[in-house]
């Protein structure tokens, strides 16, 4: 049986003890779990109060809870953390329980939830709780609805989680600064009866971004628009981790963007339907099939489909320039250019220069060494080679014959024989040519040109 205890010793790198839980249960504020590792933890099977069916947060955690007095009572630290983006490169982040984001919170609709949150940052912070239909003091508003909380202070939030649906959290005070560090989190409040809205796997991550300039650890916080590393859930493409399906599994995404920009993220090899926004469940009559869905700024945005087409499915947002990781836009379009006169001049001057960007801007197999604590552009390698991807990209890996709940990694695809795109070595059929172009002047079709004509005299 997969429960907490499960949660706590089959995660890897996770520092909560049983004991530590028990020790801790007796205390006026209850203990707050840390995890260490930035993987995909196993879905958090509820211990105490309601049933329901967990979630999967992609390369991140659920937070642990107790019962008090029958309210949920969770303890959330903010905290300077030290997130890996991918490996190759960590990021000195602002997050809470030892992650950026911080934990999942999950709760059943009609819950009373009690939030206690310790400040361990340099400077003041809040929580708002995004979308919850709650008390105006509570809404976590430095200033309008509460003082903010100064460091080394604890401050407790408690309401009931009026609505089932897909929340977000993140500071209102100094949010600029605080967000740019890594400072939010999701929270799912799941419906009463369990079998409402019920799918085979339900997976959840925010969107961020950060600028961290190669060999830097920390982001820069006053960038508007111009982030180098678009990232799932602080994770950039090689670091993201697949989201694994069974079958005609019936799966659930649902995405919280805390951008400064909208992700149209598309789905490859099959069609979605959105079922959920920031305001709650969509009617079935009202959902719409899409493979791309926008999600703008501050908005949630949850989708279902049945995966029913096996294979490695790329899932990703369709900007391409968010699915790169730290890069200069600074640079001229050299395609075509040929530079190797041009390289031999440099390389005298700099040694080890390298010609770029002359056949396109295809990076994959290039093996330039990189500064300190930073990732190529374009990274991942794949079964056919590279994948030259990076950023807020990750793979839906559909299989036949998985258990219920095994969301291990499956490797890569076997495709059926004779269902891979393949070099052509045979004859060629003619290709038809496109019609002689018009010589200068001629007049081309049959329209008239200054369609007034017929009302001249009017
Ligand atoms: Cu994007």
């Amino acid at each position: 049986m997969t429960n907490r205890r499960h949660f706590i010793t089959g995660a890897a790198g996770a520092m909560v003890g049983a004991s530590l839980v028990s020790k801790a249960a007796a205390a006026a504020i209850p203990e707050a779990p840390v995890q260490s590792s930035p993987a995909t933890q196993p879905p958090l099977h509820p211990a105490s109060g309601r049933p329901y069916n967990p979630v999967v947060t992609l390369n991140g955690w659920s937070l642990p809870w107790r019962m008090k007095d029958g309210v949920k009572e969770f303890h959330l630290v903010a905290e300077p953390v030290v997130r890996e983006i991918a490996p190759g490169m960590k990021a000195n982040l602002w997050g809470y329980n030892g992650q950026s984001p911080g934990p999942t919170i999950e709760v059943v609709e009609g819950d009373r939830v009690r939030i206690f949150v310790t400040n361990k940052l340099p400077e003041a912070t809040t929580i708002h709780w995004h979308g919850q239909i709650l008390p105006s003091g509570m809404d976590g508003v430095a200033g309008l609805s509460q003082p903010a909380i100064a460091p080394g202070k604890t401050f407790v939030y408690e309401f009931v989680a009026r609505h089932a649906g897909t929340f977000m959290y993140h500071p209102h005070s100094d949010e600029m600064t605080q967000m740019a560090m890594g400072m939010m989190g999701f929270w799912v409040t799941h419906p009463k009866d369990p079998r409402q809205h019920a799918v085979d796997r339900d997976f959840v991550f925010l969107l961020n971004a950060y600028d961290i300039a190669p060999g830097n650890y920390t982001p820069n916080v006053n960038t508007m628009l111009d982030f180098n590393l678009w990232t799932i859930n602080s994770r950039a493409f090689p670091g993201t981790d697949p989201m694994v399906v069974r079958k005609d599994d019936r799966v659930r995404i649902r995405m919280g963007n805390l951008t400064m920009t909208n992700h149209p993220f598309h789905i490859h090899g099959h069609r979605f339907e959105v079922t959920g926004t920031d305001g709650g469940w969509l009617p079935p009559a009202a959902r719409w099939p899409e493979v791309t869905v926008d999600i703008g700024v501050g908005q949630m945005r949850a989708i279902e489909f049945v995966a029913d087409n096996p294979g490695d499915w790329a899932f990703h947002c369709h900007k391409s320039h968010h699915t790169m990781n730290a890069m200069s836009h600074a640079m001229p379009n050299l395609v075509g250019v040929d530079q190797a006169g041009v390289a031999k001049t440099i390389n005298d001057l700099v040694p080890g220069y390298m010609v770029m960007g002359d056949k396109g801007g295809s990076m994959g197999g290039m093996q330039m060494p990189l500064p300190e604590n930073t990732l190529p552009m374009m990274a991942g390698s794949g079964p056919f080679g590279d994948i030259e991807m990076g950023g807020m990209f990750t793979v839906i890996k559909v299989r036949e014959g998985l258990a219920r709940g095994d969301y291990r990694d499956p490797g890569w695809y076997e495709h059926p024989a004779g269902t891979v795109a393949r070099e052509w070595t045979g004859a060629l059929p003619d290709a038809p040519s496109a019609p002689p172009a018009p010589a200068q002047g001629e007049v081309i079709g049959t329209a008239k040109r200054g369609g007034h004509e017929g009302h001249e005299g009017h």
